[in-house]
């Protein structure tokens, strides 16, 4: 029997990507948070996401194992997160379930509570392709928009994500704006400073992602070359994807393989470290609703230069530099000006910081998802 939880704590269940994407991410940090606000939290994926870290107290990670049998081209992971989820309820009694992605995570959601003998209430959190690029697939669509609107509640992480939703999917129910957030004690500036300060004349140049095509990872390679003309710096590529050996295919044509290192996908303290130590952060995206890596590294005090895409000028607001996709030679040159000047760098750097705290800040955003899952516990108590 599951334990009687008291006042305000409540049975929560987490379902993502474990991967290191962004998704992964905000889902991972969502269900520590809550653990250590003392609800009961159980995270669903087909692995251990890669945020999870060690063990923590009033979390618990389910598995979802799909069998693959000789006749399945394709596997249902559908069905077996379905049937997890199902299984999960069951044993914990869940008072909410809050899917992280909609495609298929808020179809295997319905599909739970068509099955289920307890109400079953579940909150879908949509973060990019999903919508944009996957959601716009006519095979996705249907099933996609029809989940959402059995969801108790959708929420996106960017005001342009919610509208394209709208617009795309037809979703009369309000869609809330939850933006992605950061902690701002761990990405936090370095105590080595930038390169004027360590006293170094080579500039080091982040750009972390998942190397996947709406990346578009080797314009940053191009404009790093462009870069690399006219000061000395090294490119850093953190994350692995379909894209890596393309960009460095790039990087060997343009002469600068001795500068650009791959390092691959890295545990989230060396993402840190590699962070509050960096001069600048490049994204080439051609789409992007919000872009959680940007975010970690204006918190870490790194100014940004991004294509001007989806929901980037949201998470910049007054910061940062926006430009024109597929335009690597002007986003060459937005990061020259920086990289040249120390006091437009060093300004660039404290009002990167100053938006990160001011307005993404873990704890202060965190909260209002936990706001949520109280209101559609109560309206469908109310209800039912
Ligand atoms: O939609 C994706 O490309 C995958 C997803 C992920 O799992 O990383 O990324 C999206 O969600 C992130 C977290 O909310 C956002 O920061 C990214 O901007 C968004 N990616 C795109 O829109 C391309």
């Amino acid at each position: 029997m599951p334990e009687d939880l008291s006042g305000d704590r409540l049975r929560i269940g987490v379902v993502c990507y474990p991967t290191v994407g962004g998704s992964g991410v905000v889902a991972t940090e969502v269900a520590l948070e809550a653990a250590r606000q003392g609800h009961e939290v159980h995270l669903l994926s087909y692995d251990r996401p890669a945020r999870l870290g060690r063990p923590v107290p009033g979390l618990r990670y389910h598995n979802v194992q799909v069998s693959a049998y000789p006749l399945f081209r394709f596997p249902p992971y559908d069905l077996a997160l379905a049937t997890r989820m199902l299984e999960v309820q069951e044993e914990a009694r869940i008072d909410v379930f809050h899917v992280h992605y909609a495609i298929p995570h808020a179809v295997s959601a319905f599909l739970a509570k068509s099955m289920s003998q307890q109400p079953l209430r579940f909150v879908t959190t949509l973060h990019g392709t999903d919508i944009t690029v996957v959601g716009a697939d006519r095979a996705y669509m249907r099933p996609t928009r029809f989940a959402l609107q059995q969801s108790a509640a959708v929420t996106a992480v960017s005001r342009y994500l919610a509208d394209e939703t709208t617009l795309m999917f037809g979703v009369r129910s309000p869609i809330e704006v939850i933006p992605n957030f950061v902690d701002t004690q761990r990405f936090k500036p370095g105590t080595a400073g930038r390169f004027y300060d360590r006293g170094e004349e080579e500039r080091r140049i982040v750009h972390c992602s998942n190397l996947r095509p709406v990346k578009r990872v080797a314009d940053v390679v191009r404009a790093f070359a462009e870069i690399a003309r006219t000061l000395p710096a090294r490119l850093i590529l953190v994350g692995d994807g379909p894209d890596r050996e393309h960009a460095l295919a790039v990087a060997s044509d343009l002469g600068v393989t001795d500068r650009v290192e791959s390092l691959g996908n890295r545990p989230p303290e060396d993402l840190e470290r590699l962070l509050a130590d960096a001069d600048l952060f490049l994204s080439a995206s051609e789409t992007e609703s919000f872009g959680l890596s940007m975010l970690e590294a204006m918190s870490c005090g790194v100014p940004v230069v991004s294509t001007d895409v989806g929901g980037v000028a949201e998470v910049f607001g007054e910061t940062g530099v926006l430009v024109p996709v597929a335009d690597p030679a002007a986003m060459a040159r937005a990061a020259i000006a920086l990289l040249e000047d120390a006091d437009l760098h060093r300004r660039a750097s404290t009002a990167a910081r100053a938006r990160a705290v001011g307005e993404f800040e873990l704890h202060d955003v965190v909260g209002r998802y936990f706001d949520l899952y109280r209101r559609v516990v109560a309206e469908d108590s109310a209800d039912g």
